[in-house]
């Protein structure tokens, strides 16, 4: 078995199986040459449509939901599972009508029970009460998502506390592959492809080494539209799961910074909640990150939060699911500092998402529609000092810029409001198509001849999202005072938050 180090990573990310948008370092490249480079850097077609997505979900559900734990040991008896009245068309239609747009079903937690009928285990649904043993929730989530047009996806946990041949590296890969062939060969188009971090040790008290590329190579084959996120080369661990994304927060990323190794060594190790290691630190992608970059990589954050205080469901937990309010506060934090949420909303023991989740995502619902349904900055007048196509800025896509002529790396926009307007959230998008450049920005208002700031920031990336105290005005100035190339920004709003 080859230990994976830091070259396979590289020969994973150039095969010609992954098309990975990455941009090799010359030893001869100079800071102006990276810097270029990084602002040249792009989503791949999976990264784009995933990014897009913005909301998704978590359906954490399985032998815990039965046991009341969080990380099952994997010795359960499992005759205990038997959601009597699952209806998987109920949690998806919960998450549809909650503005989400792909769920990530865990077909496998650490405890190795399989959600699906696998050949490949005796700790399977199949061995358990539910439809007598002819059940498999993989299919009936499966089939929901085609039903509701949602995007589906697998947490298939490399880490297996039940396993025998866990530890016995070789082995338990293939096992892990022939589980991976059944849940992408058998159930239809796959978007998301997430594998977790931990890695305890096996019976026999060894450690197992994964097969990633060879795990990756499969996903590509058989779903080549699937991200692979978290230990994955697609999608990156935010580096928390209390729903915060990073104010400065870089897509591009250099590959020293995100070996697996490293990602492995500094994943959840135990029973809590608290993020560790490097996907924590408050920069990953700075010029100064980037100088000692071998290669760069397109390399976006998921935001992983769960809207209960555990991952599954505990029914102690019912009075401290999220409010509406704090939902909207992880809005702001996740998917308006250039992340993708994925939240968590574990179903109960009856196989139904509970009565206070529901109610929590709906009232969540109405405030953002309330929120975000007129754009305070429409029919606005928008001049800059050298860029062109301002009218791109309110035109609703994110496909078509602003940008600026030249080799200007700033510009100042001015806006003109259609009258007199009060708002407290600003937003700003850049045309990730074309890269992520912005490195910082100022917004001022007029008030009185006076300009006066009203917010500020580092990165935009996809989406940004700033909540401020409420300004009233007809004038307004974003000042674009740094970027790594030419800015590009593809949509700005303005909005008063109605709660
Ligand atoms: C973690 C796991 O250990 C948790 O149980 C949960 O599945 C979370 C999303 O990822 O690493």
């Amino acid at each position: 078995m080859k230990k994976l180090s830091f070259p396979i990573v590289l020969v994973i990310l150039c095969g010609t199986v992954i098309a990975q948008p990455y941009v090799p370092i010359l030893p001869t490249d100079k800071e102006p040459d990276i810097i270029s480079k990084a602002a040249n850097t792009v989503p791949s077609p999976r990264q784009l449509r995933w990014q897009e997505l913005e909301l998704t979900a978590f359906f954490h559900f399985g032998i815990n939901t039965f046991t009341n734990r969080e990380w099952g040991d994997g010795k359960e008896d499992i005759s205990v599972f038997n959601p009597a009245r699952l209806d998987a068309r109920q949690w998806v239609r919960t998450a549809k009508e909650a503005g989400i747009k792909q769920i990530i079903l865990t077909a496998k937690h650490h405890d190795g029970f399989c959600l699906w009928p696998s050949k490949y285990t005796e700790h399977t649904i199949r061995n358990t009460p539910y439809k007598d043993g002819h059940g498999d929730i993989v299919k009936e989530v499966a089939e929901a998502c085609k039903e509701y047009a949602m995007g589906f996806g697998v947490y298939l946990s490399p880490w297996d506390r039940n396993s025998a041949v866990y530890g016995d590296s070789a082995r338990y890969n293939q096992l892990f592959m022939n589980w991976l062939t059944e849940l992408l060969t058998n159930y239809g188009k796959v978007d998301e492809v997430w594998f977790d971090g931990a890695n305890g040790e096996g019976p026999n008290g060894k450690k197992q080494v994964y097969a990633f590329e060879a795990w990756y190579h499969l996903i590509r084959k058989l779903q080549p539209q699937a991200v692979i996120a978290i230990m994955g080369p697609d999608v990156r661990w935010v580096g928390t799961e209390s729903g915060d994304g990073r104010l400065t927060e870089w897509s591009v990323m250099p590959v020293d910074a995100n070996t697996q190794a490293n990602i492995a060594a500094n994943s959840q190790k135990d029973d809590t909640f608290a993020p560790l290691g490097n996907m924590m630190s408050s920069d990953l992608g700075s010029r100064e990150k980037l100088l000692t970059a071998k290669a760069l990589i397109w390399y976006p954050a998921e935001t992983d939060v769960s809207i209960r205080p555990g991952w599954f469901y505990h029914p102690a937990d019912d009075a401290k699911v999220m409010s509406p309010s704090r939902l909207m506060d992880l809005y702001f934090s996740s998917v308006g500092r250039n992340s993708v949420l994925l939240l968590n909303i574990p179903p109960n023991k009856d196989g139904l998402i509970s009565d206070a989740d529901i109610s929590s995502l709906r009232g969540w619902k109405k405030n953002r529609d309330a929120t975000f349904g007129t754009n305070l900055a429409a029919g606005a007048t928008i001049t800059s000092n050298n860029g062109r196509n301002t009218a791109h800025l309110l035109d609703g896509k994110t496909s078509t810029c602003w940008t600026t002529t030249g080799q200007d790396t700033t510009a100042t926009l001015d806006f003109t409001l259609a009258g007199t307007k009060t708002f407290d959230v600003l937003l700003l998008q850049e045309d990730i198509r074309i890269g992520q450049r912005v490195e910082k920005w100022t917004l001022e208002s007029e008030d009185g001849g006076q300009w006066k700031t009203i917010t500020e920031g580092t990165t935009i990336g996809y989406k940004r999202l700033l909540r401020f105290p409420p300004v009233t005005t007809t004038r307004l100035r974003l000042r674009i005072l740094s970027s790594r190339l030419n800015p590009t920004l593809a949509e700005f709003g303005l909005y008063k938050i109605l709660e």
